[in-house]
């Protein structure tokens, strides 16, 4: 059950089902070493999402601006190391897209409550554009916004659900997105809200 999104956008609907109790005991396990927190954007915002990362880069926030960060700031440590089941995902799931040898360094994991948010922007912190990013869906359904080169242009509206994985690259790669209000609701393994994990080649 594979879709097109556009040029370069696969969504793999129901790709990571056979695994999710796997995935999200190993997010428990991640984020217990590196709790969720809420970021702050350089302009002063807090985000609505709350966050932690694994691997051997996390992307952070604060005043200072956008990075990757070896440590993760608030336990003052590496992040923990990616879950197996998080890589093997990732790597079974891009070369479906046919991006062969993907190997993420980075999992930033998004937690969404309801009304969070993330505004049209660009993944653009990573060094290398040719590598896909791969996105992961865990429980409560969102609506994702697939915009275009530029911020102004109209996005699309596609529903990503629990177990959807979408794999993003070449001329999509670069293309605004975000994800509107999380609606409330309760999904049987994962309750009250919306995990996503995104596979990205920081460095
Ligand atoms: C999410 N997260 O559902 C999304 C999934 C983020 C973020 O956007 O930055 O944490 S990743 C969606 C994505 C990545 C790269 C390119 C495109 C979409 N795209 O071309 O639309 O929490
Ligand atoms: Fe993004």
């Amino acid at each position: 059950r594979e879709e097109s999104l556009g040029p370069g956008a696969m969504v793999l609907r129901g790709f990571a089902l056979a695994h999710d109790a796997e995935l999200l005991s190993a997010v428990r396990d991640v984020a217990l070493a590196s709790p969720f927190r809420h970021m702050e954007t350089p302009g002063g915002f807090r985000m609505s999402v709350a966050m932690t990362s694994c691997g051997s880069w996390g992307w952070v926030t604060d005043r200072t601006g956008y990075r990757y960060d070896a440590v993760d700031p608030v336990q003052g440590r590496p992040w923990p190391e990616m879950p197996a089941v998080f890589l093997r995902l990732a790597q079974v799931a891009a070369a479906n897209a046919g991006f062969e040898g993907f190997i993420p360094d980075a999992c930033l994991v998004n937690r969404y409550e309801p009304g969070a948010k993330m505004s049209l922007h660009q993944d653009k912190d990573e060094r290398d554009f040719t590598a896909p990013i791969v996105s992961v869906s865990l429980g409560l359904p969102a609506v994702f916004l697939f915009g275009g080169a530029e911020r102004a242009d109209r996005p699309a509206r596609v529903r990503l659900s629990h177990g959807d994985v979408v794999v993003w690259g070449g001329p999509a790669r670069l293309r605004y997105h975000g994800i509107t209000p999380l609606k409330p609701g309760h999904h049987p393994q994962v309750g009250g809200h919306r995990i996503n994990l995104t596979f990205r080649k920081a460095r």
